[in-house]
This record gives C-alpha cells, sequence and structure tokens, in this order.
C-alpha cells in the first residue's frame, strides 16, 4: 500500500473547502490508490465551522483518509505536507481600495510563505487559489526562497474548463471531447482564453475548434466575454462565488501536475514565467502546460497571431501593475 499523501487546505472552513476536501478524500486529487491525510487551516473566527468541517470528514468514513489535522496555527497546518492548495486569503469588500485588499493578502501569503518553507516536505507543490491569485502566488515565491520557483503555481484551471465547457455546450458535443484551449494570463477578467489551437474528437479524427464553430464572430467577443465573466455570472446567479467547480478544477490541476496530462493534451496553469511568447519574465501568467514526473513545462512554438499578441500583452500588463502594487505594499 502507497505512503498516505499530506494535502494542506487553507481556509478550509470556507465555501471553496467545504467542496475541495471531500473531493481529496475520496481520491479525486491524488489517485483512488492514494491514501491521504488531510491539513486544514483556517483563523480563530472561523475554528468553530473548521472543526464542524472536521466531523463531517469523520462522520463520512472515507476509506482513502488516513488522518486530518485542523488548526489556526500555520507551522501545525504545514508541517511535512505533500501538496498545499491555499485557498484562504482576505476576499474584496464593498468600498475596499484594491490597495487594502492586496496589502492584507501580501502580508497573509508572506507569512504562510515563511511556515512552508520552514515545514513543508521537500518538494512540495503549492496551488493558490485566493484572489488575487497570481500575484499570491509571486508573494508566496518571494518569501520561499528556498522553494523551487517551478513548485509554485496558480489556479487557471478553472478558467480552462469554462472554455472547454462553452465550446461543447455551443457545438453540442461530450466536454472530453474537447482539448487544448488555453487561458493566458492573470486570472482575472483580463485573462485571454484563446482557442486558435483547440480541438475536437469527432468520428472523422480531431478538427480544431475554428473550422467547427465557423464563426469567427462568436468566438472572437461572446465566447471570451462569458469565460472572462463566468465567475461574476455565478455570484450573480447563487449569490455566492465559485465553489464546486472551483474545487473541481484544483483537483484537476493537481492530479495533472503529479499524475501528468494525456499525450497530446495540454492544459492551462499559472506558472513562474521564464519569457515565454515574450511574457515579461518574473511573472506568475496562466501559460499552455504539458505535466510528466511530477512537473509541468510550457508549450512551446504555438504560432500566436495579432489578435491574441494584443490581448496576451494586456493581461501581462496588468500583472505588471498587480505586482507593483503588491511590492508597494511590503514597504
Ligand atoms: P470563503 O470566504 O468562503 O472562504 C475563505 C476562507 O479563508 C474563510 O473560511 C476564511 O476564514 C479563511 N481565511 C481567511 N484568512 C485566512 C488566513 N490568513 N489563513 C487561513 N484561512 C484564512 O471564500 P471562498 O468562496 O472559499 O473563496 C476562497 C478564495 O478563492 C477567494 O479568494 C476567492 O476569490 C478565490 N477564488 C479563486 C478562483 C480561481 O479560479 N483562482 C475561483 C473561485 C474563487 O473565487
Amino acid at each position: 500500500a502507497k505512503e498516505p499523501m499530506r494535502v494542506l487546505v487553507t481556509g478550509a472552513a470556507g465555501q471553496i473547502g467545504y467542496a475541495l476536501v471531500p473531493m481529496i478524500a475520496r481520491g479525486v486529487m491524488l489517485g483512488a490508490d492514494q491514501p491521504v491525510i488531510l491539513h486544514m487551516l483556517d483563523i480563530p473566527p472561523a475554528v468553530e465551522a473548521l472543526n464542524g468541517v472536521k466531523m463531517e470528514l469523520v462522520d463520512a468514513a472515507f476509506p482513502l483518509l488516513k488522518g486530518v489535522v485542523a488548526t489556526t496555527d500555520a507551522v501545525e497546518a504545514c508541517t511535512g505536507v505533500n501538496v498545499a492548495v491555499m485557498v484562504g486569503g482576505f476576499p474584496r469588500k464593498e468600498g475596499m481600495e484594491r490597495k487594502d485588499v492586496m496589502s492584507k493578502n501580501v502580508s497573509i501569503y508572506k507569512s504562510q510563505a515563511s511556515a512552508l518553507e520552514a515545514h513543508a516536505a521537500p518538494n512540495c507543490k503549492v496551488l493558490v487559489v485566493a484572489n488575487p491569485a497570481n500575484t499570491n502566488a509571486l508573494i508566496l515565491k518571494e518569501f520561499a526562497p528556498s522553494i523551487p520557483e517551478k513548485n509554485i503555481t496558480c489556479l487557471t484551471r478553472l478558467d480552462h474548463n469554462r472554455a472547454l465547457g462553452q465550446i461543447s455546450e455551443r457545438l453540442n458535443v461530450q466536454v472530453s471531447d474537447v482539448k487544448n484551449a488555453i487561458i493566458w494570463g492573470n486570472h482575472s477578467s483580463s485573462q485571454y482564453p484563446d482557442v486558435n489551437h483547440a480541438t475536437v474528437k469527432t468520428p472523422n479524427g480531431e478538427k480544431p475548434v475554428r473550422e467547427l464553430v465557423a464563426n469567427d464572430e462568436w468566438l472572437n467577443t461572446e465566447f471570451i466575454s462569458t469565460v472572462q465573466q463566468r465567475g461574476a455570472a455565478i455570484i450573480k446567479a447563487r449569490k455566492f462565488s465559485s465553489a464546486l467547480s472551483a474545487a473541481s478544477s484544483a483537483c484537476d490541476h493537481i492530479r495533472n501536475w503529479v499524475l501528468g496530462t494525456p499525450e497530446g493534451t495540454f492544459v492551462s496553469m499559472g506558472v513562474y514565467s521564464d519569457g515565454s511568447y515574450g511574457v515579461p519574465a518574473g511573472l506568475i501568467y496562466s501559460f499552455p502546460v504539458t505535466c510528466s514526473g511530477g512537473d509541468w513545462t510550457i508549450v512551446q512554438g504555438l504560432p500566436i497571431d495579432k489578435f491574441s499578441r494584443e490581448k496576451m500583452d494586456a493581461t501581462a500588463q496588468e500583472l505588471s501593475e498587480e505586482k507593483a502594487l503588491a511590492y508597494s505594499c511590503l514597504n
């Protein structure tokens, strides 16, 4: 039998946490043969709710779940973890300045970076979900210098999956037959959902999405804005932000990272830019990646047209501004 893996979920008493921890305990994230020990962190005002989640995990009697740590102590939460999913953060409240929200999250990610660096298992893989996800991940990287930068990522897989979902609805095909959409850039409304390389499996082989949709106008306008604005549409409908889809996509992100992507398939991950595709190095930017042996690699050599270039640059620009804002909060 495999040794259990320790998985940290911060903000575990929140909405996404409530959807995510049962998926992890069911093997959705790391595989149906991989035992897990869950480490759940939240803050003192949420401690009762956190303990309630722990009670439910016990009550669910998950065969793969070998232990649960529920705590408000970051050091205890981070100790020995192999995977860290950072969902906890300070939400933007009405009337708050961007800078004030950034400043709260910078201080959270600075201190949790130190706890992870000092106490996580070697080679711990980190996924930041909490917004501003790319910039929180960048702060975490900055303040955990001994964690390799390739181990620090942020979630744009939800946006990627939303793009696949929109194509599947439009063409009335199974979502599992659609692949290789790309989310470039920031997990914000400046992201660029790109279907220029996406394909659909048909009885006559793989066909480009552009050929099957045969409506460039829709692909270049409504498709893009629907994916960019989907988070807001969910809030409007549900009165709460996306939770089950965020949790499921976080599982997809880690599962592909640890266990690999299928041959010929790429997925979107927010990763540390090395300057690929002319994206400034030193940003956490969403790229198309393949994963193998526990490492991601940016897909190289995709042709980029002028329309795409402009949108990729605009979202990079927004990330550079967020980075500057975050650094201004450090002083
Ligand atoms: P909730 O407000 O329901 O939960 C957040 C939890 O984090 C709360 O229980 C809170 O007590 C806890 N928390 C706050 N500060 C903490 C700290 N310093 N350490 C540990 N825990 C802390 O929010 P939820 O709907 O679960 O969303 C969580 C985060 O995900 C938000 O930042 C949200 O914006 C972000 N999202 C990111 C997505 C992505 O694709 N990257 C999509 C979904 C979601 O909007």
